[in-house]
């Protein structure tokens, strides 16, 4: 056990400072549903602190040399590498996620992803055009200035320091937003930021609600690029701001994806992959496969063993060392869930398994816990099937043909993720190249290879994440011609 703070304020120009409202909203707790601490609720003032304090940090920050921010950056990985049981537990307590996962996959990702892009801008190239001898052309790549991240809260220190990581490596300062559902390890970030000795105003973390802060950081004439990840609803209203201000924009948004199981697959290895791809951080990840299709040789199987080892998954507080399904992040979040479930009835779903809230025993019980639940009967266009949930429900739909699974894995706005199973290899290939998703797995899921570009096609954003991708849209490219004539 550890103790977190109890007021989680701003990180502007290299200080931790309170908002200039003085005013704070609560923080809950979702294991226990109580506060546990309280979050600043900063305005547009605050944010025109933090980007003059970026704004001035930027010409020196920008002009380092590469292997200085690599240092920085190598450091900050070191500290949250250090704090790794802390920061787990921060993150457990702020998000309800299982402990266990926060240690196994959210905090050694946040360091990996310091890593990765103080690396990453050792290798860093741009391209040269020559004509033989008459001239000779070069890109300059330019960082873009006062970069703004704003990040969701289901994968909080994770999604965050995926911005901030290649945003810094790159040389531009920042205006970071976390969510404010979950603030604690950004906070906590800060912290490290000051111990790592990282320069006044390269980073600043500005805490409150989307509207006020994340808005006034969207409209702010000075920040050049956002980097954002959240609903797609929200991601319309920063693209209907941002666009007309010609800003960079990266969107990573939601999903509703296809897990696609064919009767050749590996089976034992499937059916366990599909547990996790299923309700994982309980199905809080935009590349969740939460519309499952089952070739109708092996439907009836499939059916029973999911449903089986559903319900033998174990659901209870998020530092409990057998928890396997934490709780949900907000009490709004659940009832937007159970909303969804109600819903899948009404369209004549059956629920196979769960379909409820959860109460534990005290001091959990108001807690907001759901049962993992499964749907079936669904038809593929029905709003269940179409409408991203995120959250422990997924529906399982046989299928006949390869023809007949692509049209209804291809039938929503979204095309963030797929996963495709089978042995056959050709097959593999000839649906992957049909989907209408930025990531496609065979036999396997959520294995990232930071290098890869990440990110979705139709309403799942736009842009990709990842490798030297991120560092490009942090920089302006500027091309420079010289006559060599
Ligand atoms: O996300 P929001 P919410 C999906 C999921 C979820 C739904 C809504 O379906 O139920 O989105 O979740 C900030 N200008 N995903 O409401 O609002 C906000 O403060 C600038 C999928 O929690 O998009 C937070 O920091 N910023 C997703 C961030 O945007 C604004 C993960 C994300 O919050 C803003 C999370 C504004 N006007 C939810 N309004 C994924 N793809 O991973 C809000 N924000």
């Amino acid at each position: 056990m550890f103790e977190l703070p109890s007021k989680i304020k701003n990180y502007i120009n290299g200080e931790i400072v309170e908002p200039i409202s003085k005013n704070y909203f609560s923080n809950i707790n979702p294991s226990t549903g109580q506060e546990y601490s309280v979050v600043a609720d900063s305005d547009k003032a605050d944010v025109e602190l933090a980007t003059q304090a970026a704004i001035q940090a930027f010409p020196e920050w920008s002009t380092l040399p590469h292997q200085k921010r690599f240092e920085y950056l190598m450091k900050i990985a070191e500290l949250i590498d250090k704090k790794m049981d802390y920061l787990a537990y921060a993150e457990s307590i702020d998000n309800g996620k299982p402990l266990k996962l926060a240690k196994r996959v959210d905090i050694p990702r946040a360091s990996a992803n310091f890593r990765f892009y103080a690396t990453a801008i050792l290798h860093y190239y741009s391209q040269a055009h020559i004509n033989e001898r008459t001239s000779f052309n070069y890109t300059f790549k330019q960082p873009i200035g006062v970069a703004g991240c704003i990040s969701p809260w289901n994968l909080p220190l994770y999604l965050f320091t995926w911005k901030i990581a290649p945003a810094l490596a790159a040389g531009c300062t920042v205006v970071a937003k976390p969510s404010e559902i979950t603030p604690m390890t950004a906070y906590l970030l800060s912290e490290i930021g000051i111990e790592a000795g990282l320069p006044k105003g390269v980073l600043n973390i500005v805490h409150g609600y989307g509207h006020k802060v994340g808005q006034s950081i969207i409209e702010h004439p000075k920040i050049k690029a956002i980097s954002f990840t959240g609903g797609t609803k929200t991601g319309k209203t920063i693209a209907s701001t941002a666009a007309p201000m010609f800003k960079k924009l990266s969107l990573e948004l939601g999903g509703k994806n296809p897990n696609i199981i064919f009767a050749d697959c590996n089976y034992d290895k499937m059916i366990k992959t599909t547990i996790q791809s299923s309700f994982a951080n309980q199905g809080q990840i935009c590349l969740c496969g939460s519309r499952i299709f089952v070739e109708r040789k092996i439907y009836d199987k499939f059916k029973n063993d999911f449903v089986e080892k559903t319900r033998s998954l174990k659901v209870g507080p998020p530092l409990n060392e057998d928890t396997q399904i934490g709780a949900v992040v907000s009490e709004q979040h659940m009832n937007k869930i159970l909303s969804y479930i109600e819903l899948a009835k009404q369209e004549d779903g059956t629920i196979l398994c769960g379909g409820n809230r959860k109460i534990l025993d005290t001091p959990y019980n108001s807690g907001f816990y759901i049962e993992p639940t499964i749907i079936e009967g669904l038809h593929y266009t029905c709003r269940t099937n179409q409408e991203e949930i995120f959250g422990p429900v997924v529906t399982i739909t046989p299928f006949d043909t390869e023809e007949e699974v692509i049209t209804m894995a291809n039938s929503v706005e979204y095309g963030l993720s797929a996963t495709i199973w089978t042995e056959n290899l050709t097959r593999a290939h000839r649906v992957a190249h049909q989907l209408e998703s930025g990531i496609v797995w065979i036999n396997t899921w959520l294995n990232r290879d930071l290098r890869t570009p990440f990110g979705g096609m139709k309403a799942s954003g736009v842009g990709r994440e990842g490798g030297f991708k991120a560092l490009d849209f942090f920089n302006e490219d500027k091309n420079i011609c010289v006559d060599l004539s």
